[in-house]
């Protein structure tokens, strides 16, 4: 009988949750003032009626930068599953079918949990968070997300004592996604977080982006943004997420481990053995900018990397 589509009640959603988004929910509201929940160790949605006003809606991010149109967001793309071209994605990944999809949650957890996506969205509105993010290529966009804190889900499984990091596992289908088919890589793509910065308000679950569904070439119908790091950490086409007591090794560590660490902070201080972090490039504009540390998130960030050498954990 109700035959309506998950995708197509996510801007009811959105609108619904419209009033609790303009009186600051989650993120938005905290990095709009510059003074996020997540400078506690277990952080959660910290709404008030009195919070400041937010950006949602707004047409740039809370530093005042323009946020990188549709148009490029869609169509320059890392997604090696695709291909290594940037602009092959949004071409190749048409047609990818992102349902019915299923994500598991299990390993050190309470209660393992297999969610089908829609479950995943229904139960967890999504907000919409402004966020930069930065490729560790050298190039960087800001863009509006659609989306729900990760520790809204770990909440819900229960990381037992044990559980250090967590371990994302995309997507692995080589007769559709032709990237997967050359030997070089070590299908599938994995990343990894720290439990504690998972659980940071910041780190999100991303279905959406422009107030639309989550493009296939955008890692629909489940990814990841974790604003502070390079963009390789924001795992595309989530099927799996583990807790475990050992830190991962990930996708582009197991490939290039003296170019790319498990942290992966940005940091303009700490150049890629072949080029220099300091600077980046905006896509849409034309001259080089600062990078700034933890791509502009310290003041809510770097508290999780106290007394640690973040050259040595690159
Ligand atoms: N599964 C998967 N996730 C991935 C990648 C990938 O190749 N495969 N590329 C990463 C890199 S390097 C970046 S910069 C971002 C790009 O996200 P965007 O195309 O939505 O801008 O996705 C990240 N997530
Ligand atoms: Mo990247």
């Amino acid at each position: 009988m109700s035959t309506i589509h998950w995708s197509e009640i996510t801007p009811e959603h959105i609108y619904r949750n419209r009033r609790a988004l303009m009186r600051g929910a989650g993120g938005l509201g905290a990095l709009a003032t510059g003074a996020c929940g997540g400078s506690t160790a277990i952080p959660g949605p910290a709404a008030t009626p009195e919070a400041a006003p937010v950006r949602a809606g707004s047409d740039t991010d809370e530093l005042g930068d323009r946020l990188t149109t549709y148009e490029s967001v869609t169509n320059y793309n890392n997604y090696y599953e695709f291909s290594s071209d940037k602009e092959a994605p949004a071409r190749l990944a048409k047609g990818f079918k992102t349902e019915p999809w299923t994500v598991t949650v299990g390993g050190l957890v309470r209660n393992p949990r297999t969610y089908a996506i829609e479950d995943l969205v229904g139960k967890f509105s999504p907000e919409e968070r402004i966020y930069r993010l930065r490729c560790v290529e050298g190039w960087s966009m800001a863009i509006p997300w659609l989306g729900f804190p990760l520790h809204k889900l770990l909440k819900e499984v229960e990381p037992t004592a044990q559980a250090k990091y967590l371990r994302f596992e995309s997507v692995f289908r080589p007769d559709e996604m032709p990237g997967q088919k050359g030997g070089f890589f070590n299908w599938p793509y994995i990343e990894g977080l720290r439990l504690d910065e998972a659980m940071h308000d910041l780190a999100i679950l991303v279905t959406g982006l422009y107030r639309k569904i989550l493009p296939a070439q955008n890692g629909a119908p489940l990814r990841l943004a974790v604003p502070w790091k390079y963009g390789f950490k924001s795992t595309k086409g989530i099927v799996k997420i583990d807790l475990v007591d050992k830190q991962p090794t990930t996708f582009w560590m197991a490939a290039a481990p003296n170019e790319y660490g498990f942290y992966a902070n940005v940091n303009p201080e700490v150049p890629h053995p072949r080029w220099s972090q300091a600077t980046e490039r905006r896509i849409g504009e034309l001259r080089r900018r600062k990078t700034l540390p933890f791509n502009g998130y310290g003041q809510e960030v770097a508290h999780l990397y106290a007394g640690m050498d973040l050259r040595k954990n690159f």
